[in-house]
């Protein structure tokens, strides 16, 4: 019965001159990047009771059945890899590393504390992703790190970054692949500030002395993560659009490009044919922004779709770094995790089964009319069935077969934790 309606699929694309095994084929080599913070509400382990704080970003929502150890972060990935179809990446973050038992503040941290990681990545077949933490910690309390007027502070989060990007580049030449290191600083401020450019010039002159260390390109990547305003800091962000593109564009860096960075009403995926035209690379931080949080959970819409979408048409897919942000705390963390993650992976497969020869040459001919029509009846084409047989590849549940073993893991598992 199954194959028969995958069948029908195939031959269905087929008449478009779309090839499906191929299309299967090729999602099968785009990884994607998995945020380590879903499952804990972005607390890390360097206490036994670390919470987010501050930083223009909030979690909200109390659901049972929060990873309180990185074991049980661990335990609760391997059921989220068990649940999602294709290759990926585990994209961790610096107040995630094992410091057993002790503190080790953010200026001290050792590649021996990600040494765990490592092993456990490995023994998954996953790469590693990297991010410096420059929240959640008193010295960003007053809301500046790489960019506060106060030397003390500034040496400190430079400190921070700088152990980053050695972290990172022993992590990627342990995995042999490299690890990208997002750096995505909270700089900002509540209310109207007067000497911005002065704030600007320090997170210039803070990047420029971390960045002085070369590293192998093989080994890790720098990207810099924009943002147009977060909670706290709706005035006034340091490390806006403007400055990073121009930073990145200047000193050969990588932008992350996060979806819930920007006006609502922008059109994100019409940045990624400017950028990729005059840089290498991009990283992504595929999210669901809502009103003022940036960071819902990641569905299969239309931004998500067109994201998507421009990454296959512009030729580029080998160059986007796709990783994924987003952190709700309202329901079961695993079928958050599992459901964006699988979005995104519906996405770039309803990408790659365009009729993409077609759709240009209708745009090249004038045909205005076809190509219009041609993108709305793709809509209704069985790409159910050829994502199902993605599923099937990976042994990973199909739709609805998902929302059972969710519900039961949440049964055996996240209901013995307690709140
Ligand atoms: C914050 C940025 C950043 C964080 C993560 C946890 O607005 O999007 O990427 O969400 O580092
Ligand atoms: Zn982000």
């Amino acid at each position: 019965m199954k194959d028969n309606r995958y069948d029908v699929a195939r031959q269905t694309y087929a008449m478009l001159g779309v090839d499906t095994e191929a299309v299967i084929e090729q999602l099968s080599t785009i990884p994607i990047s998995i945020h380590c913070w879903q499952g804990d509400d972005v607390g890390g382990f360097e206490r036994p009771d670390a919470t987010l704080g501050g930083g223009g970003i909030q979690v909200t929502g109390n659901y049972p059945g929060k990873a309180r150890t990185i074991e049980e972060l661990r335990q609760d990935i391997d059921k989220v890899l068990e649940l999602v179809p294709g290759p990926h990446r585990i994209n961790i973050h610096a107040s995630y590393g094992e410091f057993g038992g002790e503190f080790v503040d953010r200026d001290k941290i050792e590649e021996k504390h990600f040494a765990g990681w490592v092993k456990w990545a490995k023994e998954r077949g996953l790469g590693i992703d990297f991010n410096g933490t420059y929240f959640s910690h008193p010295l960003a309390d007053d809301g500046y790190t790489l960019a506060s007027k106060d030397c003390k502070v500034r040496q400190f989060w430079i400190e921070h970054a700088k152990r980053c990007r050695r972290i990172a580049a022993w992590i990627g030449k342990e995995m042999g692949s490299p690890c990208i290191l997002d750096t995505w600083v909270p700089d900002g401020a509540k209310d109207f500030t007067v000497d911005k450019i002065g704030y600007r010039r320090l997170l210039k002159e803070s990047l420029d002395e971390i960045f002085a260390i070369p590293y192998s390109r093989e080994h890790m990547r720098d990207a810099i993560e924009t943002k147009l305003f977060g909670i706290g800091s709706e005035a006034f962000v340091v490390g806006s659009h403007e400055f990073y593109m121009n930073y990145a564009a200047y000193n050969d860096k990588m932008l992350c490009i996060d979806m819930g960075h920007f006006h609502t009403a922008e059109d994100v995926s019409d940045k990624l044919s400017s950028i990729l035209l005059f840089q290498d690379e991009v990283l992504l931080h595929v999210s669901r922004p809502m009103r003022w949080d940036s960071d819902h959970v990641v569905l299969f819409n239309d931004d998500v779709l067109h994201v998507a979408q421009e990454v296959v048409r512009s030729g580029k897919l080998e160059n986007v770094h796709i990783g994924l942000d987003f952190f709700d705390a309202s329901i079961n963390r695993i079928g958050a995790w599992a459901t964006g993650i699988r979005s995104m992976r519906k996405a770039l497969l309803f990408a790659l089964l365009e009729p993409h020869a077609k759709l240009v040459e209708y745009e090249e001919n004038g045909n205005g009319y076809a190509k219009m029509a041609l993108l709305e009846a793709q809509k209704t084409l069985p790409f159910s069935e050829v994502w199902r047989e993605f599923c099937d590849k990976y042994n990973a549940p199909d739709d609805l077969k998902l929302i059972d073993e969710v519900l039961s893991y949440e049964e055996k598992t996240l209901k013995g934790r307690n709140k």
